[in-house]
C-alpha cells in the first residue's frame, strides 16, 4: 500500500529549498503525526546530524517511520558528485553516501541519490559520465544491498542534470547496472518538466520505482499548481506502486499549509 511522507531539512545551506518543515526532527515529527502522515524524509548535512537514539524515540512516540534520507547536503555543502572527473573527489562523494546509507538503514529507509550525479560536460563526455554513475551506482547499490535497504537513484529535469531526465531513460539505465538494488525515484515535478505523459511514464516504470516525490507542477503542494492527479495516481496505483508518496514542496505560503493540502490530496487519490 502507497504511504505517505512529508519532507524535514536540517541543512541550513538549503533555505528556500523544497522542504516542508525547517524546524528540527521533533517539529517535523508532531506536525506530520497530527496530520496523520506515516513517516517523514530527512535531508540532513551528514550521516552524525541527527541524534539516533532521539530519532528513534520521536518515531516511536509519534508512530512514524523514516521514508528515506536525502544525499544533497553532500553537493550542496561540500561539492561533492559520483561523476567528478577526480577520482579522489568521486571517492569523497561515495564515502559521504555510504554513511547516509548507514545512517537510513538504521531505519529501515533507503539513501536517495539526485543531484550528487552530477553532469557531464568540459573533458567528461556523456558516455564516460554514465559509466561513472553506472560504477557508483553498482557499488552503493550492493553496500546498500547489505544493510537490506534499496538505493534510490532520481533522475532530475534538465536544468539540475544533463545524464538522465526521464523514467523511460532511467529504466533502461538500471537494466545495465550488474546491482538489481537500485530503484527510480519518480519525482512528479522533474517529470511534469520532461515527460510527454507522466501517467505513462510511471507506467513505463513499472516495477522499477521505491520512490515518489508528490508534489505539484510548481514543486508547491499538490493541489496549489495545474498538475491532473487522478490518471497520475491510478497510474501508480496499476502499477503496485507501494512505496512512498513523500512532499518534497515548498513550504509556500507556509509549512502548514503545505503539509495540509498533500495530505488531504493523498488521502483522496490513495485512500478513498
Ligand atoms: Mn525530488
Amino acid at each position: 500500500m502507497i504511504q505517505s511522507a512529508i519532507t524535514v531539512s536540517l541543512v541550513e545551506e538549503a533555505r528556500g529549498g523544497p522542504f516542508v518543515f525547517w524546524d528540527g526532527i521533533a517539529d517535523a515529527c508532531e506536525h506530520a503525526s497530527n496530520l496523520g502522515f506515516d513517516a517523514i524524509e530527512i535531508f540532513a548535512p551528514s550521516h552524525d546530524t541527527v541524534d539516533r537514539a532521539e530519532l528513534k524515540g520521536l518515531l516511536e512516540k509519534f508512530n512514524l517511520n523514516v521514508a528515506a534520507v536525502g544525499t544533497g547536503a553532500g553537493m550542496v555543502k561540500h561539492g561533492l558528485n559520483l561523476t567528478d572527473p577526480d577520482q579522489s573527489r568521486r571517492e569523497s562523494a561515495k564515502d559521504f553516501i555510504r554513511q547516509m546509507i548507514d545512517f537510513g538503514g538504521e531505519f529501515n529507509a533507503p539513501a536517495i541519490i539526485g543531484s550528487m550525479q552530477g553532469r557531464w560536460g568540459g573533458d567528461l563526455s556523456r558516455n564516460d559520465a554514465l559509466s561513472l554513475l553506472a560504477e557508483a551506482l553498482n557499488e552503493l547499490g550492493e553496500y546498500a544491498a547489505k544493510k537490506n535497504v534499496p538505493l534510490i537513484y532520481e533522475p532530475l529535469n534538465r536544468y539540475e542534470t544533463n545524464l538522465i531526465t526521464t523514467i523511460a531513460d532511467g529504466v533502461e539505465f538500471l537494466k545495465t547496472l550488474s546491482t538489481k538494488n537500485v530503484k527510480l525515484l519518480a519525482d512528479l515535478f522533474h517529470m511534469n518538466i520532461e515527460e510527454a505523459d507522466l501517467a505513462e511514464a510511471i507506467r513505463s516504470g513499472r516495477g522499477y520505482i521505491g520512490h515518489v516525490h508528490f508534489v505539484d507542477s510548481n514543486r508547491q503542494a499538490t493541489g496549489r499548481g495545474h498538475m491532473d492527479f487522478a490518471p497520475i495516481a491510478a497510474a501508480m496505483i496499476e502499477t503496485e506502486f507501494d512505496g512512498y508518496a513523500s512532499a518534497e514542496a515548498f513550504p509556500i505560503p507556509d509549512s502548514r499549509t503545505t503539509a495540509e493540502k498533500t495530505i488531504e490530496a493523498f488521502q483522496t487519490y490513495f485512500r478513498s
